[in-house]
This record gives C-alpha cells, structure tokens and sequence, in this order.
C-alpha cells in the first residue's frame, strides 16, 4: 500500500501530499472523489497533491504483473487556521438526544482524530452507522460526513 506525506490529519492550511510506494511499485492511483480506485481507474500519481480543503486520498500501489495492493484511504480536515473561539454553553438537561449530524463516532465529546481515523477506515460504506463513520444519518460514509466532522472538529 501506497504512504502518504504528511499523513492524513487536521491542517489548518494547504497541504502538498506526496504519495509513496513500497519497493517495487510501479504505479500509485489515486482519488479524492470517494469512488475506489484501481489500477486502471482513477487518477495515475504523478507529483504532489494540493489539499487544500477536507478530502479523503484513496489510493493503491500498482505492481507488474496486474497485482495490486489494497486500497488505503487518507483523511484530511483542513480547519480554518486560529480564529474561533467557544460556542456558548448550550442549554442543559434532556437526554441523550444526539444532533442530527454527529461527527462524534466514538462518543467520547470530541471529535478529533480518533474520529478521523473511524471516518477513514470506513469510507465509501454505503453500510454505516454513527459508529462507524455516518454523521449524516445517510448509512454512507462520504464527503458529506467529512465535511461535518471538519465544521464540528473540536482536536
Ligand atoms: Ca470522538
Ligand atoms: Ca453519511
């Protein structure tokens, strides 16, 4: 499988990814648009990504003889860099009534990296759940929940 530079992550700027492949590779391809690449379908690796918003790098190392490795996905959130500053507290009580769109997979408060890597591991189901990466509802784990999990990112 093919490894990327810097790894995937939050950034709070543009971001230039390099895709490498391990001894003997003789092709990387590549997609940011949550379709599954192959070793003819997709975009053929050739110098640095720009990223320069929140977007999933799915790539796999292509090797003589039509073999391939699988596919590994890359998550970028890419924050507004400074700047924020707290939400207000919200109201108390009620139960745990999640939002509608929750970015929170591992409910632990936070929506960080862990939850990053939940939304990597499982990006393009179309069989999802909260736990695994849907934020939305939609049962797809897709460009739609990582954007709310960007806009929700807490680090
Ligand atoms: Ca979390
Ligand atoms: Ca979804």
């Amino acid at each position: 499988m093919p490894s990327a530079t810097p790894p995937g992550g939050s950034y709070t700027s543009t971001q230039s990814v390099t895709l490498t492949g391990a001894a003997g590779t003789q092709s990387i391809y590549y997609t940011t648009d949550g379709t599954t690449p192959t070793c003819s379908t997709g975009t053929a690796y050739s110098s640095a990504i720009s990223v320069s918003a929140s977007l999933v790098i799915s790539a796999l190392s292509c090797y003589p003889s039509n073999n391939a490795s699988s596919v590994v996905n890359f998550a970028y959130v890419i924050t507004s860099g400074g700047g924020g500053g707290g939400g207000g507290g919200g109201g108390g009580g009620g139960g745990p009534i999640p939002p509608s769109d929750d970015a929170d997979f591992n409910n632990d408060g936070k929506v960080d990296i862990i939850d990053l890597n939940i939304l990597s591991i499982n990006w393009g189901s179309t069989t999802a759940t909260n736990a695994t990466g849907d934020a939305n509802g939609d049962s797809t784990v897709d460009i739609f929940d990582l954007n709310i999990l960007a806009a929700q990112w807490t680090g």
